[in-house]
């Protein structure tokens, strides 16, 4: 086994791969980017290092500054984790050739062979995997796609070779559009995948988008873990995944995962992957789909995804140890026979977007309130803690929130109340929009496809749905300052938490509230400890640290007061509300390095105590 893993990516995914590595007695190693300093990811690792400035391309996505986080750190093995260079065969390939490191993932090869969708598609259809009815070589001139709408009809795909995810496919529904898609086709290729190599499928109106977790090893032995249902995806971004689809019955289930597993096996993966599948829909179906029902091969995800999680909720199996150990050798101990299924796992995206403007990323901000639910069948994983302010030069995706249940009737329940209890104030999320989506029809009853977000589902409703679940700061405030409270009221003996909104009157110090009974929005911050990091004090006395970003509005004490504790020393204004910060105990005042209006960062030293 590994002594040390480098997790050469960020956010909820690093620090979900150190866990797995923190389980198996690995060390773990982080790199950060500059916009990331601060990151939680960060304060997990056991160490970490700077790879670069916040642009991905300079710093996460920077083969030689990675390679050379894992030399600094010694480490000798790297996770890329998904996204990023997960999926990067070059940069396999270089980390496989790099002595004493070992790459967590597929081959740089399978990876290769597998991101050429026509020679996948090969591969599949050698292994007996059905696949859409197409091409599997490419396609140049406009008569060869004609000649296929002949045989086939309409509509038909055009995909770029490159291509996969969301991006690289045009829809060609008459022998009029052939010129003008198939050179968009070849366009887009070689613009976005340096490629405009394209080939053809018959296109399916409807598909339901099922994906099977495989996991293999370096022994020939290949096991399927099930599969996920990801068919609620908007602008082919996934936001609801599943397991075990509603709409499949067992008989179906136990094809498709054959298929995958003789798939994978035929193409030589190893380690952790997802075969996607397109199930054809039968319009008006009443009940899962059949034995009979068409499913055809799509693509190979080869590397952990987002949603292994729903997997690992209702199997058991943890799918980033399970890659860890087969990448150091180790042989799968489990037959495919011993591979159960219980209950039923739904996983949120928490998105920093706003659902009712586009789920438009949010372009700021600072988690002034991070409260993630828990409870029974209830798992989060993110790597925030709350006064972190968001970091929006990546994806939007904050946290995942990953629900199990006896069943998919109690899984929709248990996520409802899960959902209600998620509290995040200070930055927009979709939380709201998720707890609309298990009230509406078509998700309830399994029936939505691939389309439904995008093409039929009333947007108003995702509006409405903002307005009434969405927190308080998201809503667009005057050119007048809002100052925000909590207060916690009693009347007639029943306690209400409330929140004020205060529209242009001055801030009211904290100090002098008498919320008859209330608590005070912000309570006193208690002394922040020894000194930390930079701070340039003189004397080796006690510090009183900022335990959050802020301004200096008030300066309670003098050098050579003798103060004692619960005496406000410093009053700092932040997240909208004014924070007394007090002495945790007595002593004399010593040293003062700020001043009024002066902005401090979280960590600087306010006071410092004899
Ligand atoms: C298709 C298809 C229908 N017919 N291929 C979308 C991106 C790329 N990975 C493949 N995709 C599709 N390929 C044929 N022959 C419908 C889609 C598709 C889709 C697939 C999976 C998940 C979400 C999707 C959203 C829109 C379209």
């Amino acid at each position: 086994m590994f002594r040390k893993v480098l997790v050469a990516n960020r956010g909820e995914i690093a620090v979900r791969v150190m866990r797995a590595c923190e389980e198996l007695n690995v060390g773990t190693v982080a790199i950060y980017s500059d916009a990331d300093k601060n990151a939680g990811h960060v304060r997990y690792a056991d160490e970490a290092y700077n790879v670069g400035p916040a642009r991905a391309a300079d710093s996460y996505l920077d083969h030689e500054a990675v390679i050379e986080a894992a030399r600094k750190a010694d480490a000798d093995a790297i996770h890329p984790g998904y996204g990023f260079l997960a999926e990067n065969a070059e940069f396999a390939s270089k980390v496989e050739d790099a002595e004493g490191i070992t790459w967590i993932g597929p081959s740089a090869e399978a990876m290769e062979s597998l991101g050429e969708k026509t020679k996948a598609r090969k591969i599949m259809d050698e292994a007996d995997v059905p696949i859409v009815p197409g091409t599997t070589d490419p396609v140049t001139e406009p008569e060869e796609v004609k000649e296929f709408g002949e045989e086939y009809g309409y509509p038909i795909a055009i995909k770029a070779e490159g291509g996969g995810g969301g991006r690289g496919m045009k829809v060609v529904r008459s022998e009029a559009e052939v010129e003008d898609q198939l050179e968009s086709a070849k366009r887009e290729g070689e613009a976005y995948f340096d490629n405009d190599s394209v080939y053809l499928e018959r296109y399916l109106e409807n598909p339901r988008h099922i994906e099977v977790q495989i996991v293999a090893d370096e022994h020939g032995n290949v096991r399927h873990l099930g599969e996920r249902d990801c068919s609620l995806q908007r602008r082919h971004q996934k936001v609801i995944e599943e397991g075990p689809s509603a709409a499949l019955t067992d008989d179906l289930r136990e094809q498709i995962g054959e298929a995958a597993r003789r798939g994978v096996a035929a193409a030589d993966y190893t380690n952790a992957g997802t075969v996607e599948f397109l199930v054809e829909e039968e319009p008006g179906r009443d009940g899962p789909l059949g034995p009979d029902a068409n499913f055809y091969f799509l693509e190979v995800n080869t590397r952990i995804q987002v949603e292994h999680t729903v997997t690992e909720e209702i199997t058991g199996y943890d799918i980033v140890k399970r890659q860890i150990r087969i990448a150091a050798g180790e042989e799968i101990d489990f037959e495919q026979d011993d591979v159960g299924f219980d209950g039923h796992a739904i996983e949120f995206r928490i998105n920093a977007e706003n659902a009712a403007e586009e789920f438009a990323p949010a372009t700021g901000g600072q988690l002034e309130t991070y409260d993630p639910p828990g409870g029974i069948g209830v798992r989060l994983d993110d790597a925030l803690r709350q006064g972190d302010e968001l970091v929006t030069d990546y994806d939007s995706m904050i946290a995942k929130l990953i629900v199990w249940g006896e069943d998919r009737d109690e899984c929709i329940e248990r996520s409802l109340r899960a959902l209600r209890e998620y509290d995040i104030e200070g930055i927009p999320t979709i939380i709201p929009f998720h707890r609309l989506m298990l009230t509406d029809e078509e998700f309830v009853e399994s029936t939505h496809t691939t389309k439904y977000l995008d093409e039929e589902m009333d947007q108003s409703r995702i509006e409405e749905a903002q307005q009434q679940w969405g927190s308080a700061t998201e809503s667009s405030a005057g050119d007048e300052e809002t100052v925000e409270r909590e207060f916690t009221v009693e009347v007639n003996g029943k306690r209400f938490d409330v929140e004020l909104e205060e529209h242009g009157a001055p801030a009211i110090p904290a100090g002098d509230i008498d919320a008859s009974g209330g608590e005070q929005a912000s309570p006193p911050q208690p002394a922040g400890g020894e000194s930390s990091g930079d701070s340039d004090i003189a004397g080796d006395g006690e510090t009183v640290d900022a335990e959050m970003q802020g301004t200096i509005l008030d300066v309670e004490v003098e050098e050579g007061d003798e103060v004692a504790a619960g005496d406000v020393l410093v009053v700092l204004e932040a997240m909208k509300m004014e924070n007394d910060i007090v002495a945790e105990r007595g002593g004399t005042v010593s040293e003062i390095p700020v001043e009024e209006d002066q902005s401090v960062d979280m960590g600087d030293t306010l006071v410092v105590l004899e």
